[in-house]
Formats: C-alpha cells, sequence, structure tokens
C-alpha cells in the first residue's frame, strides 16, 4: 500500500516533460522509516520556502553576444552552446557587490518562507562557495572572492531559517566527465546506449567531494537538492545517499537523486491534482525562468502565489518558490514586492498553512473530464475546481475561499457536529445554517479578502469523519420521515 501515493502522483502529474524528474520509486527499507518521518517533521510543517538560481549565468542573463537565447536562463551555456573556456571569461566579471545575505534571507522571512535552498553548483559547474576540490567557485575564479554559501548560512543561522543546498550532481558541463556537456566534450552515451565519459572519475574527484564539503563544512545543512539523475545507477545514487546519511543523519535528500530521497520532488512547476500522502514538494518559478533574465519580468501575481500555495498544502506538499537574484546581488525589486505581499497574507493567515495537515475529502480539488476528453499526454483531463481549499488541524478546519461563495456555502459531509465558525483575518463570527442536516457558512458580503479569505471551523472531535453516501442517503430518509409523521 506504501508505494500508492506515489504511483497516482505519477500518474495524475503525467508527467514526462522531464522524464527524469519525478522519483517513482518503491518505499524506502522499513529500518529507516521512523528515522525519515522524524526528518522530515520540520519539512512537513514548513509548507514554504525560498528557492535561488544564482551563479554566473546571472552575468548574461539571457542573451549572449547580442543574441536573445531562448528558455530557461540557467541553461544558456547549453543553449547557446558556450565553450568551457569562454563560459569561465564570465567569472571575471563576478562581482556582486549589492548582494547582503541577510537581506535575502530577511525576504525570505517577511515572505513568510521557513526555509532557502540555493544553488551551490547548478550545471555550468561553477560553485557558489570556496571549494578545495575545483578552482572553478566564487573564491578562486573571481575578482569578488566572497563565499557566498558562508555568508547565507550566517544570515539563516541568524534569522533562524533552515538552509539547503541545490547540488547538481549529474549534469556538469564544465568537466569532461560530467554529463551533459555534449558541445565540447561529445556525446555522454554512444549509439549503443555505453556511457562514453569517465563519469565515475568526475563523481569521485568532484561532485562526491563537493557534497562532503558543504555537509561538513557548510552545516547544518537542512536538505540536499539533487536535480536531473542522468546515468545515475541506484549504486551511485546510494553513495552520493551514504555521503549524506553518514556525515549528517538529519539532513534531507529530495526526489532526484535517482534513488528514492526523503520526499517525493514533483516536475517543475507541476502541482498534482489530488491529496498524497508522501512527503513532497512543487519546485516552481514567480516568472518563467530560475536564473535571472532580463527580458523575464513576467512575475505571478501575490494573489495567484497565496492560491499555489493553500492549494498545494490541501494537497499535503510544499511550495519551494524560486527568485533568480541579479549579478549585482539584488533580487529583482518587483519580484521582491509580490512575496512580501504574500508574506502579510500569511502574517494574518498562516495558521491555515503552517502544521496543517490536508483536505480530509480531496474531491473539492477537480475533477477527470466527464466527456472523457484527454490531454496532450493522452492522459484523462482533469478539470481543476479552484474556488476553495480547505485544510485541517486536530479540531479545526480551515476553509480557504479564493472567490465569493454565489449561495451559502454546504460544508463538505462529515459525521462531526459544528461548533462555530469565525474569520480567521479578524476573528468575526461566521454565521452557521443547518439545512437539510448539513451545516453551511454564512458568508458575509462581500467577502473580506478578495484574494483569499479563511474561514476557520470548529468541529466536535480532533480530526474529520467523513459522511459516506449511505449515511447521506440515510439522514435525509431520517429528515423526510420525521417530516412525514409531522405532517399526518
Ligand atoms: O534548476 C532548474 C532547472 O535548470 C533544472 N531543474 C530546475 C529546478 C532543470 N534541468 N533540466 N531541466 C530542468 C529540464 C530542462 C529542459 C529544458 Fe531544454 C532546458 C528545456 C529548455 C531548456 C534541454 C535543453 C531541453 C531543451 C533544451
Amino acid at each position: 500500500m506504501r508505494s500508492r501515493p506515489v504511483v497516482t502522483l505519477a500518474i495524475v502529474l503525467g508527467l514526462c516533460s522531464t522524464p527524469s524528474l519525478v522519483a517513482i520509486q518503491p518505499s524506502p527499507d522499513p529500518e529507516s522509516i521512523e528515522a525519515k518521518t522524524a526528518r522530515l517533521a520540520w519539512f512537513r510543517e514548513a509548507k514554504f520556502g525560498l528557492f535561488i538560481h544564482w551563479g554566473l549565468y546571472a552575468i548574461p542573463a539571457g542573451e549572449w553576444k547580442g543574441r536573445r537565447i531562448p528558455g530557461i536562463g540557467e541553461w544558456i551555456m547549453n543553449r547557446a552552446k558556450i565553450p568551457v573556456a569562454e563560459y569561465e571569461l564570465l567569472a571575471r566579471q563576478w562581482n556582486p557587490v549589492k548582494f547582503d545575505a541577510e537581506a535575502w534571507v530577511s525576504l525570505a522571512r517577511d515572505a513568510g518562507m521557513k526555509y532557502v535552498v540555493i544553488t551551490s553548483k547548478h550545471h555550468d559547474g561553477f560553485a557558489l562557495y570556496d571549494s578545495k576540490v575545483s578552482r572553478f567557485d566564487v573564491v578562486d575564479a573571481t575578482p569578488s572572492r566572497r563565499d557566498i554559501l558562508k555568508e547565507l548560512q550566517a544570515a539563516c543561522r541568524k534569522l533562524g531559517l533552515p538552509l539547503g543546498f541545490y547540488y547538481s550532481q549529474s549534469q556538469d558541463w564544465h568537466e569532461p566527465g560530467g554529463a551533459g556537456n555534449e558541445w565540447d566534450f561529445g556525446p555522454d552515451l554512444g549509439p549503443d546506449g555505453k556511457e562514453r565519459k569517465d563519469y565515475d572519475k568526475y563523481l569521485r574527484e568532484k561532485a562526491e567531494p563537493q557534497v562532503r564539503e558543504l555537509l561538513t563544512e557548510y552545516g547544518p545543512v537542512a536538505l540536499v537538492w539533487f536535480d536531473t539523475p542522468r546515468m545515475m545507477t541506484p549504486e551511485r545514487a546510494q553513495r552520493f545517499a551514504d555521503l549524506v546519511r553518514t556525515l549528517s543523519p538529519k539532513t534531507l535528500i529530495d526526489g532526484r537523486l535517482g534513488k528514492a530521497g526523503d520526499y517525493v520532488s514533483t516536475g517543475d512547476n507541476v502541482v498534482p491534482g489530488r491529496v498524497q500522502a508522501e512527503a513532497w514538494e512543487v519546485p516552481a518559478t514567480i516568472n518563467h525562468t530560475w536564473g535571472y533574465r532580463k527580458d523575464d519580468q513576467d512575475w505571478k501575481s501575490p494573489g495567484d502565489i497565496v492560491f499555489k500555495l493553500v492549494d498545494i498544502v490541501s494537497k499535503g506538499g510544499n511550495y519551494l518558490l524560486n527568485v533568480g537574484p541579479m549579478a549585482d546581488g539584488v533580487i529583482p525589486p518587483a519580484c521582491q514586492d509580490a512575496l512580501r505581499t504574500v508574506g502579510r497574507w500569511l502574517k494574518a493567515n498562516g495558521e491555515a498553512v503552517y502544521g496543517t495537515g490536508p483536505s480530509p475529502w480531496g474531491e473539492e480539488t477537480g475533477e477527470p473530464s466527464s466527456r472523457g476528453a484527454k490531454d496532450l499526454r493522452g492522459n484523462p483531463l482533469f478539470l481543476p475546481h479552484n474556488e476553495w481549499r480547505v485544510t485541517a488541524k486536530p479540531g479545526k478546519l480551515y476553509f480557504t475561499f479564493f472567490q465569493e461563495p454565489r449561495v451559502p456555502f454546504e460544508l463538505p459531509p462529515m459525521k462531526n457536529t459544528v461548533k462555530r465558525a469565525y474569520r480567521l483575518a479578524d476573528g468575526e463570527e461566521v454565521k452557521v445554517e443547518v439545512e437539510n442536516g448539513r451545516p453551511r457558512l454564512v458568508i458575509p458580503r462581500p467577502i473580506f479578502d478578495p484574494t483569499a479569505t479563511v474561514v476557520v471551523v470548529e468541529i466536535d472531535g480532533p480530526v474529520v469523519e467523513p459522511l459516506r453516501v449511505a449515511d447521506r442517503v440515510a439522514t435525509l430518509l431520517g429528515l423526510f420521515t420525521r417530516k412525514a409523521m409531522t405532517a399526518s
């Protein structure tokens, strides 16, 4: 049974745009389940994290030699087929004079985010810290010489936010043995599918020692965020897992190592349709790129971000929302504004998010198309419903409305009785009427906060006891019988 949620997740996602991205793996050995649950406790509470993609690619910012290079900004070396020797020269221009680690972490805190994950090394191979096993890093190769991760680690410690590191374990376009750079070093695989590079040499001499450095010198490391596990056999993935587990047993492993981690990572920007029991996380962009691109200022609105956060949390997941700082070290101001607005909403309504459990129902998130329509990948088309979501804590349900209900809002079926209901942001009582045995909320119009209004419903008993169809029929029959009896 334990593997089912993961399978369902994969089916609902209908993924495969980035085939390697979701770990569809059997659950880990039983001996580790307790340890895993304990490791995951903070992560399951946190719900909302800040992802940061920063590196040399912030300098060209989507443009190379006067040409606009389409696609995600951190892929520019690949998309423009920039030779290593030329890309390396960018390091000489790296001088982020406005970088202020505390400003970044304060932004995360103000946005209501509870953890930070930054690219320690992306596919381009450039490390944002002083690595002893490579000179292609922010201290050895740049005039700035500031150790970005050291400064961030100090800021996160000071402000009390856990810090995790993205690490591209497979792709490293700077190294002849790393995966992905086929323009300088030829194809990773031959026509026979056999590996043609000394990939294990790269793993042994760069990737594994760098992960070791991060875990030992930049700890405590909240999590390691591996990505795109090309050529990651279970044995190779296990070597990384062993490093993490032995050097830092509390550190979480994401879902893209190449074997099951502590939680499932969905595809980039992919939100599953339904509640998932397993811990999971959506990595997502705030515009359309991870690394900064000067031509992408299309920031998601605060309302959109709040919806996505509550939607994800009501399905049991975490939202890891990315920003791409500019080369001078500043996070684009418009994107900061959107995040701070989300933070103000969370200040009043965070009780409906942090530490909550998912929806006790789940049918509210949408339904398969009744006409049997298929999506682009041939999977049954899922039609989401986006009017409201619900999260839960013992004895309490948090209904978040993203638009004004058109009629009094009938609570989903449950055996529990409703004790009272009130608005979360200001504590104002919300009237509960009972009609045909079903309680409904009478929500004053116009709705309090058109972005998202939370109504807390207190129930008897700690958890919702769902009312099955048979129970509902019985209730209705009971009512009819009573009515008939009083009428006669
Ligand atoms: O770090 C971010 C991305 O750089 C990384 N994962 C997130 C968290 C990622 N690596 N690979 N992918 C995402 C899939 C990449 C797909 C594409 Fe492309 C890159 C589409 C366009 C550029 C590869 C190159 C496929 C077409 C061109």
